[in-house]
This record gives structure tokens, C-alpha cells and sequence, in this order.
């Protein structure tokens, strides 16, 4: 990691919101590039509290607040990330998958996205089945990006893919799956159409799924 970002890197680390929003915009102010920003100095800094929390020094409560604190920083990337007034390229629904309350990795993919001209129709953490389909049914939406952070909910996206086609709406829609545990043999082996292992291919992904 650059030193650029130590404070950026140590205010996630602590969970400090006023010192994680003070780095982020000073490294801003002195013209660093906001993809590089998130990736040196936010991202390795959620790696790393993954880290600590698998070593046993770091427990919950400290993987939640460095959470809060990364989204605060997020907040201050996003109008930089996320072009306005681009036509829709498509829309996207885009969740974390039932029983999972992950939604960072999620949040950038929609980030993403939206910067990639998308319109995001983001269902947030925890999402059933059952609202993805209702998204693709009376949304209308071309894409579905289902997110999923723990092995325990990786088969959440595999439900949802059925209940889609259970609904005969399969053939209206394309998925795309991601997350730290998704791997391309596992999206093929559940039938979906795409797979993607960071925010930035996800764009790269649904826009060869419609057609761009
Ligand atoms: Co949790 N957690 N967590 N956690 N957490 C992990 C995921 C874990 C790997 C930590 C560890 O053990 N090292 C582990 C999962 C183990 C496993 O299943 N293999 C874990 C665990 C065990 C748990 C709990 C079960 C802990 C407990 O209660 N005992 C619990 C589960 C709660 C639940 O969801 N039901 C839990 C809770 C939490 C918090 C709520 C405290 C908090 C989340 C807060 C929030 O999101 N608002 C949290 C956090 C912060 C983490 C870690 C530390 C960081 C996750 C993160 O935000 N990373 C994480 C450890 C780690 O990842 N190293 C961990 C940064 C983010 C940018 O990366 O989300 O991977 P990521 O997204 C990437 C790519 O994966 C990809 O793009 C992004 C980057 O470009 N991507 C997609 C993501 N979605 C995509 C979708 C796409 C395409 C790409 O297409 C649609």
C-alpha cells in the first residue's frame, strides 16, 4: 500500500469515521486518483480487519464499526465514481443474497455500475428470492447481480435463480453472481450467466450480457 493512504488504511483499521473521511478527502485534495484511493487504502484495509478477525483479535463489533467506517469513506468516493446523467445502459437489480448481511462489496458493484450508465435498483442485504423476481417482473429489470459474502449463502443465489426460472421469467433476465466465495465453476455449476471476482469486471460482464 502507498503511504498515501496510511490514514485512510489505519482510521478503517480503528474504525474511525472522522479520521477515515479527513484521509479520504485529503488524499482527494492533493489529486490521487479515487479507484486508486478505494483500492490502496480502503479495500487492502477491510482485507486485513478479515485478517484480524479470522487471527481472533478482531471480533464483531470491530468488523462492524471498520464496516461503518468504510462506507463513509465510499460515501465521499461515490459522486467521484458514479457519472450522472448518462442514458441507462440497462437496469440492474442488485442485492446481497437471503441470510446475508454483506453489503460493501455490493454497494461498490452498484457504484459501479451506475458510473457504467446503469440504472440500479439496489433491493440491499438479506434479499429472498422472492424480491429478485418481483424486480424482474414488474420492474422490467435486465439484469439481476446477486451478492454473496458466506459460504452458508452461497446457495441463496441458486435458489434465486430457480425461483426466476420458476416463475418463467428466465429467459427475460441475465445473472451475474459475486462475491469473496463465488468462483466461475460455482455460477456454471448453478446455471449462471456471468460471474464476476471484483466490482470493476462486474461492468465489464453485464455489459457484454446486454449486448454493449
Ligand atoms: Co463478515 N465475514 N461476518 N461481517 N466480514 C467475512 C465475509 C469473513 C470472510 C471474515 C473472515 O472470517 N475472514 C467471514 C466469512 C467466512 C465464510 O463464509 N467463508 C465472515 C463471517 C464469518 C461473518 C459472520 C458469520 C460473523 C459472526 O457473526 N460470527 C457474520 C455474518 C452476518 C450475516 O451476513 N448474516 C458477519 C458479519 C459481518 C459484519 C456485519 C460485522 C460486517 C459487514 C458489514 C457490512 O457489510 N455492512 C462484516 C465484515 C466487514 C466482514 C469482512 C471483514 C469485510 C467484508 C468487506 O466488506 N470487504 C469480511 C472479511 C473479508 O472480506 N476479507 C468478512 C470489502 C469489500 C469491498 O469486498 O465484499 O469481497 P467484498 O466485495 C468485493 C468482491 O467480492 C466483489 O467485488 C468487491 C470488490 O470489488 N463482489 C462482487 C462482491 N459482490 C459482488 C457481486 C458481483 C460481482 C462482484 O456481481 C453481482
Amino acid at each position: 500500500m502507498s503511504n498515501n493512504y496510511q490514514d485512510i488504511y489505519n482510521g478503517i483499521l480503528a474504525g474511525t469515521v472522522a479520521a477515515t473521511e479527513a484521509g479520504v478527502n485529503q488524499a482527494l485534495e492533493a489529486g490521487n486518483d479515487p479507484a486508486e484511493i478505494l483500492n490502496q487504502g480502503m479495500i487492502s484495509a477491510m482485507k486485513e480487519v478479515g485478517r484480524l478477525f479470522e487471527e481472533g483479535e478482531y471480533y464483531v463489533p470491530e468488523m462492524l464499526i471498520a464496516a461503518r467506517a468504510m462506507q463513509a469513506g465510499l460515501g465521499l468516493l461515490k459522486p467521484l465514481l458514479v457519472d450522472s446523467g448518462v442514458e441507462p445502459a440497462g437496469r440492474v437489480a442488485v442485492g446481497t443474497v437471503k441470510g446475508d448481511l454483506h453489503d460493501i462489496g455490493k454497494n461498490l458493484v452498484a457504484m459501479m455500475l451506475e458510473g457504467a450508465g446503469f440504472a440500479i435498483n439496489d433491493l440491499g442485504t438479506d434479499v429472498p428470492p422472492e424480491k429478485f423476481v418481483a424486480a424482474v417482473q414488474d420492474d422490467g429489470v435486465d439484469v439481476v447481480a446477486l451478492s454473496a459474502l458466506l459460504t452458508t449463502t452461497m446457495p441463496s443465489m441458486k435458489a434465486t435463480i430457480e425461483a426466476i426460472s420458476a416463475a418463467g421469467l428466465r429467459e427475460n433476465v441475465k445473472v451475474i453472481v459475486g462475491g469473496a466465495p463465488v468462483t466461475q465453476e460455482y455460477a456454471e455449476q448453478i446455471g449462471a450467466d456471468g460471474f464476476a471476482p471484483d466490482a470493476s469486471s462486474a461492468v465489464t460482464v453485464a455489459e457484454s450480457l446486454v449486448g454493449i
